[in-house]
């Protein structure tokens, strides 16, 4: 099977980009999806997924990649509720891969999912971006909590791994998390991932872990999913073809010493999911994102590109995280996740693909 393109879509009611505006993106055949209203733990029942199917079925795509089901913070932590937790985690895999989905991307990052100092940063020609600034993002959580749930609240939307539920208990959570280091949280990913692997192996499902966001630790928690060194250890630590990647290209050139064309070289078959985001660095530590376009950032999306092609790569890819362009902006769309730049990104991708396939003498129909 080639390589297929994916759009990462909210869900009827909870995006304002609707299936037949992405139906007009040329290239794409897979919806990325979740049910946004379930907390981590919730089963995902059938007749919820159904419907979502359906919607995807109408307009010829499939819905074979979930983004993402997450992770209870009890399993995180290692809590004694972490067995429950884990066999619910089987039913919504089970669930899923009844309706034909293919890959569940998550993440393992304690409490804060990706992590922003601003979500509509002028990038200098109009447009804007999220952006990183590192002095913002220091000790004080809860004024970043607060400065990205305000937005939130503003806007009327929710952002997925920040729910407020459990925002309004930072303090505990911190607390739970006091004794968890990074060997804790590798031992506490490995009984995750040994207890659903049985699972994911008879229903052909592939976990596809993302890459943490940014590479390092925050306010003292421990992120693992961040060099080449590490998802070595992750691969290998449990070793099964079902036990893959989100190979997120800008989560892990945030720190620009990652080489991201290298890891897609070494774990090409491991590699489940692709996200291609750019990313521009400045010399302080802070980082905006950027548009697909290579010279536009420094993670090096045409050698990543080359690298997957070269491997002959026959997962799924889609567009990160774009600019906000031509009048997007806070509470017309969600930041990282407006319609344009994600188009304009498809469409360099594809053109960078064609011209990789012409060069070889493959063809890739997308
Ligand atoms: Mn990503």
């Amino acid at each position: 099977m080639p390589m297929q393109m994916g759009f990462r879509w909210y869900g009827e009611g909870n995006d304002q980009i609707t299936l037949d505006y992405i139906k007009q993106i040329p290239g794409v055949s897979t919806i990325v999806w979740a049910l946004h209203h379930k907390m981590p733990g919730e089963i995902w029942e059938e007749a919820e997924i159904a419907e979502v199917m359906d919607q995807l079925h109408k307009y010829g795509f499939n819905g074979d990649v979930v983004e993402s089901v997450n992770v209870h913070d009890d399993i995180k932590i290692g809590k004694p509720t972490r067995d429950a937790l884990i066999e619910n985690y089987k039913v919504c895999i089970r669930n899923l891969s009844k309706f034909g989905v293919k890959v569940i991307c998550y993440n393992f990052m304690p409490i804060f999912d990706w992590t922003r100092s601003d979500l509509f940063h002028p990038v200098g020609d109009g447009s804007t971006a999220l952006f990183y600034e590192k002095g913002m993002i220091q000790d004080d959580y809860n004024a970043m909590a607060k400065y990205i749930l305000d937005f939130t609240e503003k806007y009327n939307m929710s952002f997925p791994g920040w729910e407020p539920e459990r925002m309004a208990q930072l303090d505990r959570l911190f607390k739970e998390y006091a004794d968890v280091d990074h060997e804790k949280l590798w031992a506490n990913l490995k009984y995750f991932l040994e207890a659903i692997m049985p699972t994911c192996e008879e229903c052909g499902i592939k976990m596809a872990i993302h890459m943490d966001d940014p590479p390092w630790d925050i306010f003292g928690l421990p992120r693992l999913l961040i060099s080449e060194e590490n998802i070595d250890r992750f691969l290998s630590m449990v070793d099964h073809p079902n036990n893959c990647l989100t190979l997120c290209s800008g989560s892990l050139n945030a720190d620009p010493n990652n080489n991201v064309a290298n890891v897609v070289r070494k774990h090409c078959d491991r590699i489940a999911f692709a996200h291609i985001r750019n990313v521009k660095h400045f010399d302080n530590g802070d980082f905006s994102e950027a548009s697909h376009r290579d010279c536009d950032g420094e993670t090096g999306i045409l050698e990543i590109l080359k690298a997957y092609h070269e491997c002959g790569y026959e997962g799924y890819i889609r567009p990160d995280h774009g600019r906000h362009l031509w009048g997007e902006g806070p509470g017309t769309v969600r930041p990282g996740y407006g319609l344009y730049d994600r188009a304009l990104g498809i469409m360099y991708m594809l053109g960078a693909w064609d011209m990789l396939d012409k060069k070889a003498g493959t063809k890739t129909t997308l």
